[in-house]
């Protein structure tokens, strides 16, 4: 059984109490789902995830969602229970949330009502199109364009490492407008799935499987109510989103963590070595207690940005940024003593720590790499030092 003693943290309230055993139960009854086909998976996923109420904490109150505005830390929590159970499920909740994250924080009313409401029923599958093949970890150097004609723009390039890319039934594309250089210069478009000169152009085959594709882009026509808030926005859309979403990837990496711990713990207890359990002898008990550690400093750090973020703070990239790089390193490194203390167990195909250990490896990469994360929490650090904010 899981800890959960920490939902007594401070960082809580009942509601958040209320909904993580209420999703425990859910997980419990459907977790699992069955992987064979990866698309069709997502797809009844996140079908189930909107019958059991769950992505109504992707959108806000106003189009169906459980609070006023997006609560970090009921997404945090979400992330971190379905990620335990089942990483397919994490998958599908984050990247509707992912996805609609900029029509919540920055779309017209319009196209909050076009999509808000279909992504939390299940109906709209949302993708988020940033990266470009030399464009993920700085997003300043986008290639992909808008230009506008008339009252449509026409966006030309390509996208790749995009997420639900070929099952999506709309992309929050990033595009350069070219209102000024680098940073200032780009925006953000939503853009169905169907668009004429929009085409997935390969389906790519990764370690934990997930759809995930590279989208060509020709003279793809949007009308120019698609754009999401205003020219030149883009980026500062791209960062506030991730500012949102990259606590709840830490969080994710936190369920597989304390999902690898308590597969530790349960085998360390069983397993009978040099005539005693595992558990007796003192390195494995080293390992253990190294792993618990990991697990709750992750969780701090992971439910502080949560926190920071719900009661009101306008930027939290370097609580997100911490989360998301601590906590995502440290599940790894949890994950990697699991197999360890499985031995040849932990690495045969379908073995509980064996699928976390190939679920993991992405979350050190996507949503801004820890190389990016340490990028911004270093440059936070030197202006706070400089007196600034
Ligand atoms: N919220 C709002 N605005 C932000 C912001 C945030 N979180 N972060 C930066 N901005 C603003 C800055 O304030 C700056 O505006 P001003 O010049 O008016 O102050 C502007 O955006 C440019 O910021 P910065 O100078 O930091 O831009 P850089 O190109 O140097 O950014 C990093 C570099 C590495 C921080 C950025 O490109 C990044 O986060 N990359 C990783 C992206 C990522 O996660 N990729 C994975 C793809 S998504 S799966």
């Amino acid at each position: 059984m899981a800890d959960r003693s920490f939902l007594d943290w401070p960082f809580f309230d009942d509601g958040h109490r209320a909904l993580a055993a209420g999703l425990e139960e859910w997980a419990r009854a459907v977790l699992p789902a069955d992987h064979a086909d990866i698309d069709a998976a997502c797809r009844r996923l996140v079908a189930a995830l909107a019958d059991g109420g769950w992505l109504d904490y992707v959108v806000p109150a106003a189009y169906g969602g459980a609070h006023p505005a997006l609560d970090v830390r009921s997404l945090c929590l979400i992330r971190e229970i379905l990620a335990r159970h089942d990483g397919l499920a994490d998958f599908a909740f984050a990247m509707q949330g992912l996805a609609s994250g900029p029509i919540s924080l920055f779309g017209t009313p319009q196209q909050k009502d076009a999509v808000l409401p279909a992504v939390r029923g299940g109906t709209r599958i949302a993708a988020f199109a940033l990266s470009e093949a030399e464009a993920g970890s700085d997003v300043a150097a986008l290639a992909t364009t808008a230009r506008r004609d008339g009252d449509s723009f026409v966006i030309d390039g390509g996208k790749t490492w995009i997420s639900n890319g070929g099952i999506a039934d709309h992309y929050v594309v990033f595009a350069r407008t070219a209102e000024a250089p680098g940073a200032k210069g780009l925006s953000a478009f939503l853009v169905d799935a169907d668009t004429a000169g929009l085409d997935v152009v390969e389906r790519i085959a990764v370690i934990a499987p997930h759809p995930l594709a590279t989208l060509r882009f020709e003279g793809c026509r949007v009308p120019a109510d698609r754009l999401i808030g205003k020219p030149g926005e883009g980026f500062k859309i791209a960062m506030a989103t991730l500012d949102v979403f990259r606590s709840t990837v830490g969080a994710a990496a936190l369920g597989f963590a304390r999902r690898a711990l308590d597969e530790a713990l349960d085998r360390a207890a069983t397993r009978q070595l040099f005539g005693r359990p595992m558990a007796a002898l003192q390195m494995t008990q080293a390992r253990l207690a190294d792993m618990a550690t990991a697990v709750d400093a992750s969780a701090l750090l992971v439910y502080r940005a949560a926190w920071a973020r719900d009661n009101g703070a306008e930027r939290i990239t370097r609580e997100a940024s911490m989360a998301k790089m601590f906590a995502t390193e440290a599940a790894q490194q949890v994950i990697d003593s699991a197999v360890q203390i499985f031995g040849g167990l932990g690495i045969v195909s379908g073995v509980k720590v064996e699928e976390l250990y190939r679920e993991i490896r992405a979350l050190r990469i996507y949503e801004g790499a820890t190389e990016v994360q340490k990028i911004v929490i270093a440059r936070q650090a030197l202006d706070a030092a400089r007196g600034g904010t």
